[in-house]
């Protein structure tokens, strides 16, 4: 029997695959027991440097004043980049990097929603969420803590918002209010410390505790594929702050990964508009700071 670093490293099945194409989801231990310790040490450290928040937080690790650079090395983990290889082609890019983190007592709930928050909506076009529609973008929650958080309703990316979800919803494919109901299709995931759920997130989902009964620390990553055309998700990293200053002063593998960010960005400048509703967005569902 293989162990769990053995499967991490190790390729998709065609189950798997087929899984993360309908489904819109896909679980994979990527980290190992020693890992997590390291990461959830370095949290702590850079917790103590902060105020005690009474909100999910939401800090972008990667953002100079806001780096916990004990942290940042996770955006070059081989098992997490290469199933995103797999997922979306080669030569992947960090996109998102944010380090959730929420003290065991505090409220989280989340409207149920598509990440299209950060598009006008006269801009939505139902084409994405369809079978056919390439979707260049996948977003990663890797848990330090035991994280009940995430919600998806499964298969949703590739179809019109069913009756019961357009009630919810009401007028927009945005977001539903936080109070507008349950829907019977949602799935919550339940992830232990060093797995991974790589998703789709143009699907129906959410982050939702109520209170939460024990601390959150959660990864959560994005990547983009150099091989495809950006979808409207990418450019949520600021990178007008990678400064050569700033760029000097990070670890080898981090650096190479901003500047490949860089030049991403660079080749698709259409989509800095997006960056600031996207910010926007989270700072009105998370702290940012
Ligand atoms: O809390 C979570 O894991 C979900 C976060 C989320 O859905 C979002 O930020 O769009």
């Amino acid at each position: 029997m293989r162990d769990s670093s053995e499967r991490a490293a190790a390729g998709l099945t065609p189950a798997e695959r087929a899984a993360f194409r309908e489904q819109g989801y896909l679980i994979r231990r990527v980290l190992d027991d020693a890992s997590v310790a390291r990461y959830v040490a370095a949290v702590e450290a850079s917790r103590s440097e902060r105020a005690d928040a009474r909100r999910m937080s939401n800090l972008q690790f990667l953002q100079p004043g806001k780096d916990v650079r004990g942290v940042q090395d996770i955006i070059c983990n081989e098992a997490i980049v290469g199933l995103c290889g797999e997922l979306l082609g080669e030569g992947i890019v960090i996109d998102g990097a944010s380090l959730f983190y929420g003290e065991a007592g505090i409220d989280y709930r989340q409207g149920w929603h598509r990440d299209v928050m950060q598009v006008p909506d006269e801009q939505i076009d139902p084409a994405w969420f369809s079978d056919s529609y390439h979707f260049n973008y996948v977003q990663v929650n890797v848990p330090l803590t035991r994280d009940p958080c995430l919600w998806i309703v499964p298969g949703s990316h590739r179809r019109a918002l069913t009756a019961q979800e357009r009630a919810v919803f009401g007028n927009t494919e945005k977001m539903a209010p936080v109070d507008a109901g349950e829907l019977s299709d949602g799935l919550q995931i339940v992830l232990q410390p060093g797995e991974a759920v790589f998703y789709n997130n143009y699907t129906v989902h959410r982050g939702y505790a109520g209170v939460l009964s024990e601390r959150r620390i959660t990864i959560h990553l994005g990547f983009h594929s150099r091989l495809h055309e950006p979808t409207c998700h990418f450019g949520v990293l600021d990178h007008s702050q990678y400064t050569p200053e700033y760029l000097d002063t990070l670890d080898a593998r981090v650096r190479a990964a901003l500047q490949l960010h860089l030049a991403e960005r660079a080749r698709h400048p259409e989509v800095d508009v997006f960056h600031a509703y996207h910010q926007q967005f989270i700072r009105q569902e998370f702290k940012t700071t």
